[in-house]
């Protein structure tokens, strides 16, 4: 914790000179391990030795990543997982019992909400979608059941931006422990547990990797349940990370500051050109400086991130034509990638959840969602404009 953050991103903790002075993290693509005699495995598997067993409870390369990840979010631990999802319900299934209750931004990723449903159906946890304005909108949710707060911000894709520090200031008050989705930031632009959020997760796939080539999840927290986790929802269910994934995102991190400069510094460009074009009806973006939560944006993020949604006149047809007449920028979901992707959340990320919670959410057949990727900004918004321009005129 003794460098920065850009620092801490590129160098690692590992013993070099233990590797033959190999620069880079070694991958172990191994299933298991051997052990020297019988009675170490027998002390391995009773925790009373250090030492690896079998990939699925654990991997040096793997560890690498984990003590990376908890360094970065400053946490004291962490654990990866196979995906996203793989860690959003790790978390969940930790800290939640059948009959609990959880307070969550409305907005979510759409397949949290799914597993959100699952749980409720299956083992009667019970939750309430909310926009976390202030404390009284979360007092109004408020029952004795009441575990977890949950929180997406920025919000998939609706960019709303939620205030940490109020929301955990709520939670010590409560004794409710607070669950953070940084995903949208990366521990680049924003540490929640600076702001005294409890968990952190990643859905590692985006901005962590930031090739498109990996599904990776990560949940950081402390040791105690970090332990646990690993040797239950993450051992018991298996949700594990492949070594070789955990390789792929330790070579990604190392540039996971300039990139995000890059992503943002591109966001910030087409949302300028964005306001001046015909056929957009509404941006949502942090850095608008009229956007409602800007000064929160301020406050907790360095940059205010490189996603932008915005509204298309015309409804559905007009944001399918739209997706339909790109060339450059790719029609695709996932987001943190070299490349721009553009994808329609109605109809792609957010299908799953029912029309009249996805209107609650802020998301309409209108609305489109763009991760700006790493090209020159000038053609991506080239792309873009001609796209607009096909989609709301006659020919689209
Ligand atoms: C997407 N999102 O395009 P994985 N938390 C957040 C996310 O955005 C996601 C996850 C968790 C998208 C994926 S939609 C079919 C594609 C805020 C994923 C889950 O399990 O690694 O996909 O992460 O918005």
């Amino acid at each position: 914790m003794d460098k920065h953050l850009e620092t801490r991103i590129i160098h690692s903790h590992f013993d070099q000179e233990r590797h033959y002075g190999s620069l880079t993290q070694p991958l172990y693509q191994t299933s298991t391990f051997v052990f020297g005699n019988a009675e170490e495995g027998e002390r391995r598997f009773a925790g009373e030795e250090e030492g690896y067993m079998y990939t699925r409870l654990g991997n040096p390369t793997v560890a690498e990543l984990e003590h990376k990840m908890a360094d970065l979010e400053a946490t004291e631990s962490a654990v990866a997982f196979a995906s996203g999802m793989g860690a959003v319900s790790a978390v969940l299934m930790h800290l939640l019992n059948s009959g609990d209750h959880v307070i969550v931004t409305r907005g979510v990723y759409g397949c949290t909400y799914g597993f959100l449903e699952l749980f409720r159906d299956k083992y009667g946890l019970t939750y309430d979608l909310i926009h976390m304005d202030d404390e009284s909108s979360l007092e109004q949710v408020l029952v004795p059941e009441t575990k977890v707060i949950y929180v997406e911000t920025p919000i998939n894709p609706t960019m709303k931006v939620v205030d940490l520090e109020m929301v955990t200031a709520f939670a010590k008050k409560h004794g409710l422990k607070v669950v953070v989705d940084n995903t949208f930031s990366s521990p680049y632009l924003q540490q929640p547990s600076l702001s005294g959020a409890d968990f952190i997760l990643h859905s590692a796939t985006k901005y962590i990797s930031g090739h498109g080539d990996v599904i990776a999840g990560i949940v950081c927290g402390p040791k105690e349940d970090m332990d646990i986790i690993r040797m239950s929802t993450l051992k018991d269910i298996g949700a594990v990370l492949g070594p070789f994934d955990a390789w792929l995102l330790l070579r990604g991190i190392k540039t996971l500051g300039v990139r995000m400069d890059r992503h943002c510094e591109n966001a910030a460009f087409l949302f300028d050109k964005l306001k001046q074009a015909d056929g957009v009806t509404s941006i949502i973006y942090p850095g608008d400086s009229s956007f409602p939560d800007h000064k929160i944006t301020q406050k907790q993020m360095r940059k205010p991130g490189g996603m932008i949604s915005f509204e298309i006149d015309g409804g559905k047809k007009a944001a399918q034509s739209f997706l339909n007449h790109l060339k450059l920028c790719k029609r695709a979901v996932s987001l943190g990638d070299a490349e721009t992707l553009i994808q329609h959340p109605a109809s792609m990320t957010h299908a799953v959840v029912p029309e009249e919670e996805r209107l609650k959410m802020g998301i309409n057949d209108s609305l489109i969602r763009i991760s700006a990727g790493l090209e020159h900004k000038e053609d991506i918004w080239a792309d873009i404009r001609q796209s607009l321009l096909a989609a709301t005129t006659q020919e689209g």
